[in-house]
């Protein structure tokens, strides 16, 4: 029996005990190279109003050999059956990977603004984690294409037009091509984020700024966890051991050096080429305590304006709740959910911070609904249940050591052999908190994004 135990609306609910699976060690396999062509390595996916600002994208990605084209959403939807626009885009990704051979997908595009509607939909998946109900986003949908050798997956295998229901539809759900969103609402948000990625895959290389490394988090679930009482500080320390060759600048609220928001703001503006946060997260703000149980904010979308990074954008890899929860609107009052008022904000802070202009993220890893997470050693062999036993600390893990120890160097990889990695070692098929882990865990940005930039010729 698993106990569960929630701690917080939305936060890290915290699953202590039995019924830990145990890592093993899988051989390690990649997308395999299509058996048609190799003409692309990578579509992008984009309404036709965004066409003008990506140009210089694809240019820019074509100059370093990764052969890209474009495809609109309007041909798409012109061209290719499907029951809703979001199937459709999946059909056509199917095309792209046996006529083009691509391996990254970007989609390009958000919400239309603040309406109901999308300029790219996300794929609900309905899985009720006993704890939360809401329907959440699923941009692993576009990456699993594939079931059973090279059978198209609609994710609604007892074919209701419901997708991806627990206990209902089968799903493959290992990821078969490397897909990022950058979730724009508006078209100058994509001249932002082209130019942003424009220059850090051409100013980064053998910059010191990259090889620093900010990591934060507190006592995520007060009054438990122990031998490691502060869970997030504990993920932070596993994953700093790691990192050979960064230099690395702990905030944390047992040390006294997180305590608000100036701390990280402070350290972002120093530039670093990573920030790891563990902890609580809500949509538009991260929380967390320090060891006394007090509440910490270290960070909020009020506070991005004030970022100064310009040309220094890390990768934010945040091992919380929603932040990546790009359904997201003012009008969602209307829409009154158990995310409540929360959902009621312009923007997730993930998307935030990468369409910072001038400073902010260049990619940001999050979740888009509540996510879990093991407290404590049960088994007693000093490393953290969190980073072992699964579920979100174990995925942040898994990231980095791909990137120091496998030296996987596109960010589209990275995120998405951890997601394959995590179907081979869990029970995504059989529990609950397994498979949510795997669907939410979303990727905004670049899939192509080269981490640490290009050396310059
Ligand atoms: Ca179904
Ligand atoms: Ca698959
Ligand atoms: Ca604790
Ligand atoms: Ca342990």
């Amino acid at each position: 029996m698993k106990k569960i135990i929630p701690i917080f609306l939305i936060g890290i609910l915290v699953l202590s005990g039995f019924g830990a699976s145990a890592i093993s060690e899988k051989e390690r396999k990649t997308i395999a190279p299509s058996l048609y062509t190799d003409e692309f390595d990578m579509v992008i996916i984009a309404p036709e109003k965004f066409l003008s600002s990506i140009q210089p994208l694809i240019d820019h990605k074509n100059s370093h050999g990764v052969q890209t084209f474009l495809k609109i959403t309007e041909e798409i939807y012109g061209e290719y059956d499907g029951r809703d626009k979001a199937e459709q885009i999946k059909y056509f990704i199917k095309d792209a990977i046996e006529e083009h051979g691509i391996n990254y997908v970007l989609l390009m595009g958000g919400r239309k603004g603040q309406l109901p509607n999308y300029y790219i939909p996300g794929r609900y998946v309905i899985l009720d984690d006993g704890y939360f109900d809401q329907p959440y986003l699923s941009d692993l949908y576009y990456a699993d294409i594939y079931k059973n050798g090279n059978e198209f997956d609609d994710w609604d295998s007892n074919d209701d037009d419901i997708f991806a229901e627990w206990g209902k539809d089968i799903l493959d759900l290992e990821p078969d091509v490397y897909v990022g969103r950058l979730p724009c609402r508006y078209l100058f948000e994509v001249k932002i984020v082209v130019d942003k990625i424009i220059e850090y895959e051409t100013s980064t290389y053998s910059q010191e700024w990259f090889n620093r490394m900010v990591v934060l988090g507190g006592d995520t679930n007060p009054g438990i966890g122990d031998p490691f009482p502060n869970e997030g500080e504990a993920v932070c320390d596993y994953i700093s051991d790691m990192m050979i060759g960064f230099d690395i600048t702990k905030l944390y609220c047992s040390y006294g050096t997180l305590t608000g928001h100036a701390e990280l703001l402070d350290a972002m503006n120093q530039g670093c080429g990573f920030v790891l946060y563990e902890g609580h997260g809500l949509q538009n703000r991260i929380e967390t305590f320090d060891p006394n149980g007090n509440p910490v904010e270290p960070f909020h979308n009020k506070y991005i304006p004030f970022l100064r990074n310009k040309g220094q954008y890390p990768i934010c890899v945040f091992g919380c709740c929603v932040t990546a929860k790009f359904d997201v609107s003012i009008l969602n009052i209307f829409n009154p959910n158990r995310f409540g008022r929360s959902d009621c904000t312009l923007e997730e802070i993930g998307w935030r911070l990468v369409r910072k202009p001038n400073g902010g993220s260049i990619a940001h890893i999050g979740a888009t609904s509540v996510v879990w997470g093991y407290t404590g050693d049960v088994n007693v062999n000093g490393i953290p249940d969190s980073v072992e036993n699964g579920l979100l600390g174990w995925i942040n893990a898994e990231f980095f050591r791909l990137y120091i120890e496998e030296e996987y160097q596109f960010l589209g990889e990275l995120h998405w052999e951890t997601i394959r990695n995590y179907c081979n070692t869990f029970s995504v098929h059989s529990d609950k908190l397994d498979c949510k882990q795997v669907q939410e865990i979303t990727l905004i940005g670049d899939p192509s994004l080269k981490v640490g930039g290009y050396p310059t010729v």
